[in-house]
């Protein structure tokens, strides 16, 4: 079967699924929500990992259902294991969208999905990468709007490295930026990369928006981000994207 086809067939069914990465509080750890991101459970394939596929999916338009699919479960996946764990009550799921989702329907479809699942729209957040943004920045803007409205936020992915950054925090409406990890990785090695950070950071407070950094792989950068007054943190050092059945495991939540 072609990759085509074989992706066709996996929609509405259990290969695709939804691993999630904690965004925690570098200080103390506390979980403030969960970035879901797609896993392809493909038949002789094993786990097929979403730079596999997705821009495939982009192009051959399945990328629409494989959304909604995606979106349903991760609202899902949030509201049955935070249900049992009390400190995971208020978390936020953080879902990646692909520019090609953003329809005229896809409000509809967000709150429906919303609807379905029981899922407040408060703890919902949707990330949009720069560089998928190219297409239509106004009815991009008119979608989101309308999405904020009902209680959901807007994440810019990737910060930093699409070459329009700026505009887009102009021309969108964006409650979250996340900064991506490539700012991370130096930070404590390379003085450029701090200022930059900085720069970032106040940006972001003087636009009132949160921030969340990605990538963050040692207890070092964890220190620095929180000594800078970062409140949101993603990376491998605080846990990898596991299968939500692992999550609470990997968390030491288990009692
Ligand atoms: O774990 P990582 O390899 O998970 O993800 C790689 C890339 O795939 C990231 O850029 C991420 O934004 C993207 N991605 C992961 N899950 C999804 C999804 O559900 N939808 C879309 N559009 N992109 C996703
Ligand atoms: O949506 P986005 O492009 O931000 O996707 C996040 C990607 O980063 C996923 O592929 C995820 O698996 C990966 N990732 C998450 N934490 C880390 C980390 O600490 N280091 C690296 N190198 N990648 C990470
Ligand atoms: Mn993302
Ligand atoms: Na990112």
């Amino acid at each position: 079967l072609d990759t085509d086809s074989a992706l066709h067939q996996a929609i509405g069914t259990d290969q695709l699924l939804a691993h999630f990465q904690p965004i925690v509080d570098p200080g103390d750890r506390s979980v403030l929500g969960f970035e879901a991101l797609i896993r392809w459970n493909r038949p002789g394939h094993g786990l097929v990992q979403p730079d596999e596929f997705i821009p495939l999916a982009q192009e051959n338009g399945l990328i629409v259902a494989i959304g909604r699919q995606m979106l349903r479960s991760a609202c899902q996946a949030l509201i049955e294991w935070t249900a049992t764990t009390e400190s995971l009550r208020a978390c936020y799921v953080s879902v990646n969208v692909a520019a090609a989702e953003l329809h005229d329907d896809y409000h509809d479809r967000v709150l429906q999905i919303l609807d379905e699942t029981g899922l407040p729209p408060e703890r919902l957040v949707l990330e949009i990468t720069e560089s998928a943004l190219l297409t239509d920045i106004d009815r991009t803007r008119q979608i989101l709007e309308k999405l904020r409205v009902a209680g959901v936020r807007v994440a810019l992915d990737d910060f930093g490295t699409g070459y329009s950054s700026l505009s887009y925090l102009r021309q969108l409406p964006v409650d979250i930026i996340k900064i991506d990890r490539s700012f991370i990785g130096p930070l404590t090695t390379t003085p450029r990369a701090a200022a930059l950070l900085d720069v970032v950071l106040n940006l972001a407070e003087a636009l009132e928006l949160s921030v969340v950094a990605e990538g963050v792989e040692t207890a070092e950068q964890a220190a620095a981000l929180d000594l800078r007054g970062c409140r949101s943190v993603q990376g491998y050092h605080f846990g990898r994207p596991v299968a939500p059945e692992r999550m609470t495991a990997q968390l030491g939540l288990d009692e």
